[in-house]
């Protein structure tokens, strides 16, 4: 989703040639593919958003597969692009890196001041590993490599399978599948209490785009040695029960909402504080309700490809 998302944003402008690889093509978990791969192209620029992602049932039923094989993706980036001589990298983490009781909203300095939200620790310990990676590359050997962590993100491309997805996108194929063949109920999970910020994915790709390109000057005027990850959000954040009713209206649901007790609520509140970002020159552009509805717009169209997911 992120990758797609970036690919369309660099498109829009000449200058560059861009290089992608499918995961067919090249697995950024194998090292000795990723070493070659940076030795035989000459890559200038690095955007890091290959990771092992998914939703609460994913991160809590596969920590094991989230820790290793992001830890193996980044660690395999980072260090073939520093050995191939890339000049910037811009490694992409999550909102999850802070304490599952950080003050709301939360600021860059929250970082490792307090113990993680248990249901995604293994996903956060990785990201936050990434984080100290590209600052440790550049305290050690001066790499200009740098870190984004966005809020929730969705968008096209965005994974609508039910057991691995986000709330989001599975909200909006729940939704739709009801509303379509005259379902009564939409169960969402946990008590709708927890709170969320979402970003739609081309704001993310236009914010990458943007600290990518600052001088070393301007990144580093804002960022800190000890501290230099940025954080990208919306600025505003909805309770998963909002969300589940802005959906509900979006696909023309009539029914009833309920909730499953059963399935677990996360981080109660998860909003990032963004005025790193905005004194970097940078704000979001897309409301959430204009994201969803383009969101659903490009399930429906995509839905043969959608529907294949459980
Ligand atoms: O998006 P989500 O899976 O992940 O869930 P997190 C957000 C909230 O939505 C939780 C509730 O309180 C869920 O219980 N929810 C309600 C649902 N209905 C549904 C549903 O049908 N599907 C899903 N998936 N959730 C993830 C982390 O946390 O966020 C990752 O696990 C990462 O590590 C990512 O940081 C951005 O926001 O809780």
């Amino acid at each position: 989703m992120v990758g797609s998302a970036l690919v369309r944003k660099l498109e829009m402008s000449a200058g560059h040639c861009i290089i992608t690889r499918s995961r067919q093509e090249l697995d950024l978990t194998r090292q000795e593919e990723v070493e070659a791969f940076f030795a035989h192209e000459c890559i200038d620029r690095v955007y890091l958003a290959a990771a092992r992602v998914g939703g609460i049932k994913a991160n809590q039923e596969m920590p094991a597969d989230f820790l290793r094989e992001n830890l193996q993706i980044q660690t395999n980036v980072i260090h073939a692009a520093h050995t191939a001589g890339v000049g910037r990298l811009l490694f992409l983490g999550s909102s999850c890196i802070y304490p599952r009781l950080a003050e709301q909203p939360m600021a860059e300095e929250a970082l490792m001041s307090g113990p993680l939200e248990p249901t995604n620790e293994a996903y956060a310990v990785a990201k936050i590993a990434g984080i100290k990676m590209c600052e440790s590359y550049r305290r050690q050997h001066g790499s200009d490599f740098r870190s984004v962590m966005p809020s929730n993100l969705y968008g096209p491309n965005d994974n609508f399978d039910l057991d691995t997805s986000h709330v989001l996108p599975a909200l909006l194929r729940k939704f739709h599948t009801a509303a379509t063949t005259g379902g009564q109920t939409v169960t969402v999970w946990g008590s709708g209490r927890p709170r969320r910020e979402f970003l739609h994915v081309d704001d993310m790709a236009s914010a990458s785009r943007h600290i990518m390109d600052l001088s070393p000057a301007q990144y580093w005027s804002v960022a800190k040695p000890h501290c230099s990850h940025i954080n990208v959000g919306s600025g505003t954040d909805v309770s998963i029960v909002e969300l589940a009713r802005l959906i509900s209206a979006i696909t023309g649901f009539k029914g009833q909402i309920t909730f499953d007790s059963s399935m677990p609520d996360g981080t109660a509140r998860k909003l990032l504080d963004i005025s790193r970002l905005k004194a970097l020159g940078w704000q979001p552009e897309t409301s959430l309700e204009e994201g969803i509805a383009q969101t659903y717009a490009w399930m429906v169209e995509h839905w043969n490809q959608v529907g294949e997911t459980a």
